[in-house]
């Protein structure tokens, strides 16, 4: 590729050196082990066999067959669950599984608002889930939780089929116990979306879900380090009735995943997902995962020593949402002054936020890259200290364009690369402790996939 097409070997490079230089604190990303890229971009990856292991729709599945079931069988082991269905697409996909397979359209959906933290496929009406179903919100109490009082009045009141659990901006523990009762009390299915928090719970650092919801999704490339992907769980419910009254759940999830809502099947991303499950179940994750939340409380703690108003005033998992609205900065012109001081954060609408969702009021922060670098709650009054700076030195001319004085940004720029460099990404010192070895090694492009270490 570096011969034949130096443009785009240009800008894997670029990529490379961009993540390994910036200081990334995007709640929904992580980095994937060299060993999940290499089985990503891995041969698997021309093969075409829709259909499941031993019952495909085409020849030439001998090694995906095996590859698809060692990945089911990490996935069960490492969530304790009894039922696993690797190969949606992505979370939003295993979302659109689940729900379309319990039911009609025209069904009733009880999920977290949009703006209260939840995600599109929870009902928004942005989303097919709040266009095809009928989308009741829950939201969050005066203290900024899930107000599970709402919860269960609205389950009343609405009498929905599918209750969701889960967030994509919300930094407390999920109580997947009290859902379960509010669920069974309408005799509505619960649906447990941990997409955020999926490394948490296989690292006991949160509740699993997994006996609780009748079926528990989740991305795979967030917390768990793997490829882009989703994956659906069942545990003590997996043989449950669905609607029908007899069709067992893990079946209709079967046939909702495929042929439902999917074609063909990514093998070389459910072999990434399968070495993902292996990493997930090492001390060393459950040492990470530790990390990630004691950083995320430690800097929680730090931003609020700051003056920054800190969302529910702490955290329990890898995220701080920010309100800004005391700063004078919005929520881009915050993400966007960071960028420019090298630091990844994104902008977040906040409850009550009257503020358009490109531009909101406040910002949502994530220690999962954070602890895959090393940095712990020792190192997060340098991190919370560097974000306040950047902020202190932005000047806004509007809601979306401001300025900076160059030289503090540089200097600025300086102390994110100095941290960078002493804490690299795991996957960018193992290449430069490979250098040396094996003519390539330790050179930028061997990190496109790993396939050099
Ligand atoms: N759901 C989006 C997020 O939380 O950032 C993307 O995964």
């Amino acid at each position: 590729m570096r011969r034949e097409d130096p443009e785009l070997a240009g800008l894997l490079d670029a990529e490379v050196h961009h993540q390994n230089n910036t200081l990334a604190m995007v709640a929904s990303a992580s980095t994937a082990d060299p060993s999940v890229l290499a089985a990503a971009g891995s041969a698997l990856a021309n093969v075409t066999a829709e259909g499941y292991p031993g019952a495909r729709y085409h020849p030439g599945a001998v090694n995906f067959d095996e590859v698809e079931r060692l990945a089911v069988g990490r996935a069960k082991k490492l969530f304790a669950a009894r039922y696993a269905n690797v190969q949606p697409h992505s979370c939003s996909s295993a979302n659109l599984a689940v729900l379309s397979a319990l039911m009609a359209p025209g069904g009733t959906l009880l999920g977290l608002g949009l703006d209260s933290g939840g995600h599109l496929t929870h009902g928004s009406p942005a989303s097919v889930t709040g266009r095809h179903y009928r989308a009741v919100a829950y939201g969050l109490d005066a203290a900024g939780r899930i107000d599970y009082d709402q919860v269960a009045d609205l389950a009343a009141r609405h009498r929905p089929t599918v209750l969701i659990a889960g967030a994509s901006a919300y930094p407390r523990t999920l109580d997947f116990a009290r859902f379960r009762a509010i669920a069974d009390s309408v005799g509505a299915y619960l649906l447990a979306d941990i997409s955020h928090i999926a490394g948490l719970v296989a690292a006991g650092e949160h509740p699993s879900p997994v006996d609780h919801a009748h079926l528990t999704t989740t991305s795979t490339y967030k917390q768990l380090g793997g490829p882009r992907g989703g994956l659906i769980l069942s545990g003590r419910d997996h043989r449950a009735p669905g609607p029908d009254g007899h069709t067992p759940l893990f079946r209709l999830m079967q046939r909702a995943v495929f042929p439902q809502n999917q074609g063909t099947p990514a093998p070389a991303a459910i072999a990434a997902k399968a070495r993902a499950f292996a990493l997930a179940a090492e001390p060393a994750f459950a040492r990470t995962a530790h990390r990630t939340v004691t950083g995320a409380r430690a800097l929680a703690a730090e931003l609020g020593r700051l003056g920054y108003r800190v969302l529910t005033g702490g955290t329990d998992n890898h995220m701080v949402l920010l309100d800004l609205r005391d700063t004078g900065v919005t929520g881009v012109v915050a993400e966007r002054a960071l960028e420019a001081c090298g630091i990844l954060v994104n902008r977040n609408r906040i409850p009550d936020d009257t503020r358009p969702p490109l531009v909101t009021s406040g910002i949502r922060l994530g220690c999962n890259i954070l602890a895959q670098r090393g940095l712990g709650p020792e190192h997060m009054a340098r991190c919370a200290a560097l974000l306040h700076d950047v902020l202190t030195a932005t000047t806004p001319l509007n809601e979306t364009e401001f300025r900076i004085d160059p030289q503090q940004r540089a200097r600025l720029r300086d102390r994110v690369h100095a941290l960078c460099a002493r804490h690299p990404l795991p996957y960018a010192a193992a290449v430069q402790a490979g250098a040396g070895r094996r003519a390539g090694a330790g050179r930028p492009d061997a990190l496109w996939t790993g396939v050099d270490l």
